[in-house]
């Protein structure tokens, strides 16, 4: 399978995030993409840089002032204070309920809150570059299957399902699938699914698609009543206007077998089916694996292969962008196994 990588990914490398008030290592590590591309390409499978520039699609997806902080967020942080080039910004308050997100406020880390949905997004200097990388990955791939290839992968950090119209989050800053999904309309699919199969919901993708019939988006995820994000992600949300009836959401309990794992699955792709598409997206985390440090599913290297073949009998030319998965040293088989079942006949 082609498979797109950019050596731009190792620029975003912050060095913490927080948990239980204290700085911790952060689980979003440039050894993530690593891992991947070594075990993508001795299994022998082909590397492209990315090659298109997605800003027109970046700004289909993404609000204008949104995309000039992110791009501009590091100056703003450095013409603050020179010692800022060795610190993490982190916002510390929030635009929340009563109060006002249409005034742009002057204050860098009051317009960091506005453009966050959490804390848990830390940027650094080459955040921007990494993640503007990982678009024109997906912006790339898109023509490819328009052109017949059956599928691309993005294996391109930072992650993006979290990132809305306007705001960063979960470790995400531009949202991919979404850029992808849009792109492949462009490419002239009439109708797009998007599958996300992260552990966490893609609160980012499903808002970004909401009130769009267009574009189908269905995501199975631990249940935000105990998993982040928490706050979206609930089986009660449909779509809006024009869109309703075109989002489904697959919560799943925390520490759900493999077995509730791939029954989801099923619904999953009998609703996909329905839809009639002409592309797929998946929103590709491996958190779901029963090694990772920070989710509670249980699925093991196998099924990584059990979801690559199920993914194939879609029958969907289908573009793949990695989103989570932080159990590195393993992360590189489980990503390969997927591609590997989807590319088996
Ligand atoms: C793309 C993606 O997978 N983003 C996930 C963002 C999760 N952010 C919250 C992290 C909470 C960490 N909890 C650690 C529990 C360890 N027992
Ligand atoms: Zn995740």
């Amino acid at each position: 399978m082609i498979f797109y990588f950019s050596a731009q990914h190792e620029l975003h490398a912050p060095t913490y995030e927080f948990f239980r008030g204290e700085r911790v290592p952060c689980f979003e590590s440039p050894a993530r993409a690593n891992f991947v591309h070594a075990e993508l390409l001795a299994r022998g499978h082909e590397v492209r840089a990315p090659s298109v520039d997605s800003s027109a699609v970046l700004a289909q997806v993404h609000s204008p002032r949104y995309l000039a902080f992110v791009q501009s967020a590091w100056a703003q942080w450095l013409a603050l204070d020179a010692a800022n080039a060795a610190r993490q910004p982190f916002p510390s308050v929030w635009p929340v309920r009563t109060l006002r997100s249409d005034v742009e406020p002057a204050n860098f880390v009051a317009r960091l809150g506005l453009y966050s949905m959490d804390n848990g997004s830390p940027l650094v200097a080459g955040t921007w570059a990494a993640a503007k990388a990982g678009a024109d990955a997906a912006m790339s791939a898109a023509p490819l299957l328009a052109q017949g290839e059956r599928g691309v992968f993005c294996a391109t950090r930072p992650p993006g399902h979290h990132a809305g119209a306007d705001f960063m989050g979960g470790y995400c800053f531009l949202n991919h699938a979404a850029v992808a999904a849009q792109s492949l309309r462009q490419q002239g699919s009439r109708r797009v699914a998007i599958l996300d199969v992260d552990y966490h919901h893609g609160n980012g993708t499903q808002s970004i698609f909401y009130r769009r019939a267009d574009v189908l988006f269905v995501s199975i995820h631990g249940d935000p009543r105990t998993e982040y994000p928490f706050y979206l992600g609930h089986a009660d949300e449909t779509g809006e206007g024009e869109g309703e009836g075109f989002n489904l959401n697959l919560p799943l309990p925390a520490g759900s077998t493999a077995e509730a794992w791939f029954a989801a699955l099923e619904v999953a792709c009998a609703r996909i089916d329905r839809h009639q598409a002409d592309a797929l997206v998946v929103s590709l985390g491996l958190d779901t694996y029963a090694g990772d440090p920070i989710s509670t599913f249980a699925l093991l290297a196998g099924d990584f292969d059990r979801l690559g073949a199920r993914l194939q009998r879609l029958g969907l030319p289908t573009l793949f962008v990695l989103e989570g998965g932080y159990a590195a040293a393993e992360l590189g088989v489980n990503a390969a196994t997927v591609m590997d079942a989807f590319e088996r006949r």
